[in-house]
């Protein structure tokens, strides 16, 4: 392995253990970010968007923050929640930052108790889902891999709304010869330089399991493809019952992405830090060697 090629696994590393760090905490959620908890004005749906834009787990904390007095803050039952009947709410509080624990895997319904607040469109519903079965996921849908008619940004409309866990599978379809898929660097999908690759795999379908959390980006090293819009970024996060990694060996193989790689195995937070401590001693020892 050449000396550049252990540089960049160390900061690919490295990288990955700051995130599996990062999804180990809690998340702080402020409740309709700027605007906070209140009447949303012309726009019933305001908390249902807001909601959508976020994926919630298990030890997350919601931020109610508001004008105490003039808003409060319930946790309901979903008959409640969906008829806005505020008579006898699960919980309420009345001074504002409430915080409120998503403690477990489920449903969630907050409203405010006052006057017609609910009706107005203050009521939000929260889902933390609990564990799923990997999936496979066809890129473009029925799209599959080419370059889009609808050019650039076709893909990542495909991926905005898809929830990438580690395990599951993204599937390239395409006619052989006439595409491929090359594993590239953030910087080569974004200034479209695919004379630098991690990987290309030539021979449809191509299925790479996502093993690896953080971002991944795909393009195609024909000529002008990537240009066109023929590029995909996606995020790939822990599930809410426990962070998987690689083991060392898959995390040592350059073939990592690709379509030949192993399930992952199970790790708790805890033997994610171990992971990573070990990580570096085995990249530090390549280094040693290298030098
Ligand atoms: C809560 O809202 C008030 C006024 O709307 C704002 O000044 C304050 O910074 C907010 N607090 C937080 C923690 O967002
Ligand atoms: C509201 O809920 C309470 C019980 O929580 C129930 O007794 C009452 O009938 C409900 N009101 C309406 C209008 O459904
Ligand atoms: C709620 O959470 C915010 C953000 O973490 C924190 O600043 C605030 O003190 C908390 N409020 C209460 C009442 O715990
Ligand atoms: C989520 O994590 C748990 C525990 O590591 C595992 O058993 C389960 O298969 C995972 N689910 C997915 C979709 O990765
Ligand atoms: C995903 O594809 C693989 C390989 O074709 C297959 O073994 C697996 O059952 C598929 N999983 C799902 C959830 O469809
Ligand atoms: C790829 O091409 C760009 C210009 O098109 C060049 O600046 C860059 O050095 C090339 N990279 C490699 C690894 O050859
Ligand atoms: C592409 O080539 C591989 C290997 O030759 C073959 O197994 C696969 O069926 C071909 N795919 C398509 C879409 O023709
Ligand atoms: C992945 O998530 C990070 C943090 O939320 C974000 O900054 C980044 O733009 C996302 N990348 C992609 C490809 O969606
Ligand atoms: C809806 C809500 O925020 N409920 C919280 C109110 O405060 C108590 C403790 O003070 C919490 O236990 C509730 O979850």
């Amino acid at each position: 392995m050449a000396f550049s090629n252990i540089v960049k696994l160390a900061t690919l590393y490295l990288a990955v253990c700051a995130l599996l760090h990062k999804t180990d905490a809690e998340e702080v959620y402020d409740v309709g970010d700027d605007f906070g908890w209140a009447i949303p004005l012309g726009d019933p749906l305001f908390y249902d968007a807001w909601a959508s834009l976020h994926y919630f787990e298990v030890g997350d904390i919601l931020s109610f923050n508001f004008t105490n007095g003039e808003q409060d803050v319930a946790r309901v039952t979903k008959e409640a929640y969906l008829n806005c009947n505020t008579t006898n709410p699960i919980s309420v509080n009345k001074t504002s930052p409430a915080n409120f624990t998503l403690d477990a895997v489920g449903d969630y319904y907050f409203t405010s108790t006052l006057d017609k607040h609910c009706l107005k469109g203050q009521k939000l519903a929260i889902n933390v889902p609990g564990p799923r079965e990997p999936f496979n996921y066809t890129v473009g849908g029925t799209l599959g891999w080419v370059v889009p008619l609808t050019g650039e940004g076709a893909y990542e409309a495909w991926a905005y709304d898809k929830l990438f866990l580690i395990g599951d599978s993204i599937v390239f379809y395409y006619k052989n010869g006439t595409q491929d898929v090359a594993v590239v660097t953030k910087e080569a999908y974004e200034k479209c330089e695919t004379n630098n690759t991690v990987a290309i795999y030539t021979t449809s379908p191509t299925r790479i399991i996502l093993n690896t959390i953080g971002e991944h980006f795909f393009t195609s090293t024909y000529k002008d493809h990537c240009a066109l819009g023929q590029k995909l970024a996606i995020n790939v996060t822990v599930n809410n019952s426990g962070a998987t990694a690689l083991s060392p060996e898959e995390a040592l193989s350059p073939t990592n992405l690709g379509p030949s790689a192993s399930t992952n195995a199970p790790a708790t937070s805890s033997t994610s830090k171990v992971f990573c401590g070990y990580m570096v001693t085995i990249l530090s020892m390549g280094l040693g060697f290298f030098i």
